[in-house]
């Protein structure tokens, strides 16, 4: 009896020190790749652009659909933590991921200025190894290039596939996805569209917005990072833009026509739905 006992208590602690084990491990290991840099590293040294303030409202999944068609659909932008988990697409995105998987696709760069004329094509393994790089505060956009988009949907689906979209929608409207690479420091000048989210999987993104009516003085062939270097220091409080900065797994939602501009921090991979009405629906 006392020898069954004891036995029991053996295997028991056993039992427990093996959960101990894989569980901790497991969760360390979600934890390492929600906070590595996926293989997009970045040398502090390259870091010019700092993250800002957040004075965007930021939610978790305590947010209804109808909290959100009311506060904010057409209202304000919106951060979103945790909402969704793509641990699973953020693994396929890591850098041995992505140039393994699709180092040969032809990818098509966009020059980072507000009218993006300039559209150069080359494969994504070329782009990784010979144009992603921190941007320099003097480069112009139209001389810097940046993945975002345009990539040949028949051949990017099965990754596409993977991403779990924001939890949220406009109704009447259809969503379509652009996936983007982009070196610290770099940027998409201020524009507006439709509305769209627009989420970080690697690396950290600063957002700055304006509602329709209050358009930024900027100039579009000056990237963002020049107008915070030049423009940002001198606005009146009255002028100051919705700013966040954004990591892994959050996500920002911005209204129809509203201005918005970005700026990677670090290297970042990072995904947009874009928000069309359907006449269809
Ligand atoms: C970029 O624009 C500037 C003027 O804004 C121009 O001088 C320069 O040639 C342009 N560079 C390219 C690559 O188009
Ligand atoms: C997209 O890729 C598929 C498969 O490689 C190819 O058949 C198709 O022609 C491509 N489409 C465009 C627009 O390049
Ligand atoms: C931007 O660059 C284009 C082409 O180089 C030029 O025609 C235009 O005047 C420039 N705009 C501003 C505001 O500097
Ligand atoms: O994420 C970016 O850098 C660009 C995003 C953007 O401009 C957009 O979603 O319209």
């Amino acid at each position: 009896m006392a020898a069954t006992k004891f036995f029991c208590r053996w295997i028991e602690a056993f039992f427990v020190l093996f959960v101990q084990v894989c569980v901790k491990s497991e969760d360390t290991d979600a934890h390492k790749l929600l906070y590595s840099n996926g293989g997009w590293y970045t040398d502090t040294e390259n870091l010019i652009a700092q993250p800002g303030p957040c004075n965007i409202d930021v939610w978790d999944n305590s947010l209804t659909q109808q909290g959100f068609l009311q506060k904010y659909a057409e209202k304000a932008p919106v951060i979103f933590r945790s909402v969704t988990d793509n641990s699973n697409f953020r693994k396929l995105c890591s850098k041995s991921s992505l140039v393994e998987n699709y180092g040969s696709k032809e990818v098509v760069l966009s020059s980072a200025n507000t009218y993006s004329y300039t559209k150069v094509p080359v494969s994504f393994q070329h782009y990784v190894e010979e144009i992603l790089r921190p941007q320099d505060a003097n480069t112009l956009g139209n001389e810097t290039l940046y993945l975002f988009g345009d990539q040949n949907y028949t051949e990017w689906e099965p990754l596409l596939d993977q991403y779990i979209q924001p939890p949220y929608y406009l109704p009447g409207h259809t969503g379509a996805l652009s996936f983007g690479l982009a070196g610290a420091g770099t940027g998409v000048p201020f524009h507006f569209h439709g509305p769209g989210f627009g989420e970080v999987i690697y690396g950290r993104k600063r957002w700055f917005l304006y509602p329709p009516d209050q358009q930024p003085a900027f100039n579009p062939n000056r990237t963002t990072l020049q107008w915070l270097m030049e423009k940002y220091p001198q606005l009146e409080e009255s002028e100051k833009p919705y700013e966040c900065t954004i990591g892994p797994g959050e996500i920002i939602y911005f209204p129809d026509r509203w201005w918005h501009g970005t700026l990677n921090i670090d290297t970042s991979v990072f995904i947009s739905k874009f928000l069309a009405i359907a006449p269809w629906l």
